[in-house]
């Protein structure tokens, strides 16, 4: 049976990162390993969990992970691991499907001990995301949205122009889902650090009130200042740390550059 938790993951995520004094989310993603060589990606995901845990939050896990190595119990050791070093969990596990699979996936990551996952508000609420936001109320854990992605073709799905159900007119997609991450009261949202200008019109609408997660600094080009200057809460860094050849100074150094510019 799982146990709920006193304070909400947004709450959690903030105290943590006063706490730890950085507001980076390590993405734990590294490149394909054949199948043979799972415990070899096992031991590098955990040797940079070590040596990465001080300068970090919050540690984010991907596919890259739970397909080769399983959840149980290679994932939850690492989720374990993480917790055991001061840090939050999230599983990016995009949750899109229906409703009864949606519940399903997130039974099995909350087991494993996961404090949030990420969703994809294109699928709705009703017999959609609903299951697992309530899923997460009653357990303590959080759900964050994705309200604009990183890559160029983001566009063409949370940048369309829609008509407004409520008002008329025509608005982006993704403002609409950020109003979505208000009313659903998400934990989070993700809006890529590629397009500072959608982190600022989203922050804008969230107006604080939900904290603003950004992918897609170092590798896709994004920019730490820029992104923090339209209104980034927390930043994802994956393999501008995982792939370099000193994972803790590397995100040392970014911890100091973050931390040059923001007040956490
Ligand atoms: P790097 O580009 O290596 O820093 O990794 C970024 C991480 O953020 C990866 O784990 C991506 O799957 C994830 N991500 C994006 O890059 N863009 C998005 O729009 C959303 C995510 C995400 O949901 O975390």
């Amino acid at each position: 049976m799982l146990e709920a938790s006193e304070l909400n993951f947004k709450d959690k995520m903030a105290e943590n990162a006063k706490a730890k004094g950085s507001n980076i989310v390590l993405a734990l993603d590294f490149p394909y390993e054949k199948p043979e060589n799972r415990g070899i990606l096992y031991r590098r995901a955990e040797r940079v969990l070590e040596a990465v845990h001080p300068h970090v939050c919050a540690v984010k896990i991907n596919h890259h992970l739970v397909l080769p190595l399983g959840i149980f119990p290679s994932v939850k050791n690492l989720v374990d691991l993480a917790h055991d070093r001061g840090l939050l969990a999230i599983m990016d596990c995009k949750v899109n499907d229906v409703g009864s699979t949606n519940q399903v996936i997130a039974d099995y990551y909350f087991a494993s001990g996961f404090d949030a996952l990420i969703a994809n508000p294109f699928v709705g609420w009703d017999e959609g995301l609903q299951p697992i936001f309530e899923t997460a109320r009653k357990l303590g854990r959080g759900v964050i949205l994705l309200v604009y992605m990183s890559h160029k073709g983001a566009e063409e799905g949370y940048g369309q122009t829609v008509i407004d159900p409520e008002f008329g007119g025509q608005i982006p997609q993704y403002l609409l889902f950020a109003r979505k991450a208000l009313k659903w009261n998400a934990d989070g949202v993700v809006v890529g650090a590629t397009y500072p200008e959608r982190i600022r019109e989203v922050s804008n609408v969230l107006n604080g009130r939900v904290p603003i997660y950004s992918p897609g600094v170092g590798v896709q080009g994004g920019d730490i200042k820029s992104a923090l200057e339209s209104g980034a809460t927390y930043l994802i860094v994956g393999r501008a740390i995982t792939l370099s050849d000193n994972p803790a100074e590397s995100a040392e150094r970014i911890k100091r550059a973050v931390n040059a510019m923001v007040k956490l």
